[in-house]
């Protein structure tokens, strides 16, 4: 879908386009923003790094965390503060056009990102998903382990560094699987394929090249292992009632 359906058809550039002030709008469609979980700073991790072992080690997940991550949300706060963001919610950042500044694109997007990955796994992660996320996996993909084989295909399909993902596209109401360079976020303007997203993959060398080294395949498969379906489907049922 084009820039303007997006953002009409999710509301992001909601005032004039409703009977409601604006301000009201706004407030209830932050409060009900299935990413208001990203702020300014790094949630804690729901898990301990040795939690994920051996499918991810904890060598790597301090090192992701502490270093990698911490360094989005540090540059990205910087980047804010340059540019007199600091009073506009990260989400309403990285869906507008950003000033073009590759820095904060760069970093907000990392921080974001992160924040939806560490999220996305867990050691004791659940396989029970509601009917309705269910019966729109099983109407867009064929069921959970198609749907799983696309995701891993699609993220070992990602040249250099970059994600894939398993988002909602807000206009067909399927969810779709899709990839980003670098650290770009397909709720970015500039996203190939603009989708609301439940779930990523970070493929980036820093996320398994220490355990895994070259086998980026093998690092897929141990995210498969301890990727939770059930906060997909947590997102999936705040994205749906969102956009409603
Ligand atoms: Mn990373």
């Amino acid at each position: 879908m084009n820039r303007k359906t997006f953002i009409k058809n999710t509301g992001f550039a909601v005032a004039g386009m409703s009977l409601l002030p604006p301000s009201i709008v706004k407030k209830k469609r932050d409060a009900e923003n299935p990413y208001a979980f990203v702020k300014l700073s790094q949630s804690p991790l729901k898990y301990s790094t040795q939690a994920l072992e051996p499918y991810i080690s904890a060598q790597i997940m301090d090192i992701h965390y502490h270093k990698h991550a911490a360094g989005y949300l540090r540059k990205t706060l910087k980047a804010i503060e340059k540019n007199n963001l600091s009073q506009k919610s990260l989400f309403d950042i990285i869906t507008s056009s950003m000033n073009d500044d590759d820095f904060l694109i760069n970093n907000l997007g990392g921080h974001f990102n992160h924040e939806i990955f560490w999220r996305s796994l867990s050691k004791d992660r659940s396989l029970i998903v509601s009917e309705t996320f269910t019966d729109r996996i099983r109407s867009d993909f064929g069921g959970i382990e198609k749907l799983q084989e696309i995701f891993s295909e699609a993220a070992a399909g990602v040249f250099g560094s970059g994600w894939a993902w398993i988002g909602l596209d807000p206009t067909t109401k399927k969810l779709v699987v899709t990839t980003t360079p670098n650290q770009d976020n397909p709720l970015m303007l500039k996203a190939e394929h603009n989708v609301l997203p439940l779930v990523g993959i970070d493929v980036w060398e820093h996320a398994y090249y220490l355990q895994y080294q070259n086998r980026r395949k093998d690092y897929i498969k141990a995210y498969g292992e301890i990727l939770d379906w059930g906060f997909a489907d947590t997102m999936y049922q705040k994205i749906t009632k969102w956009i409603r």
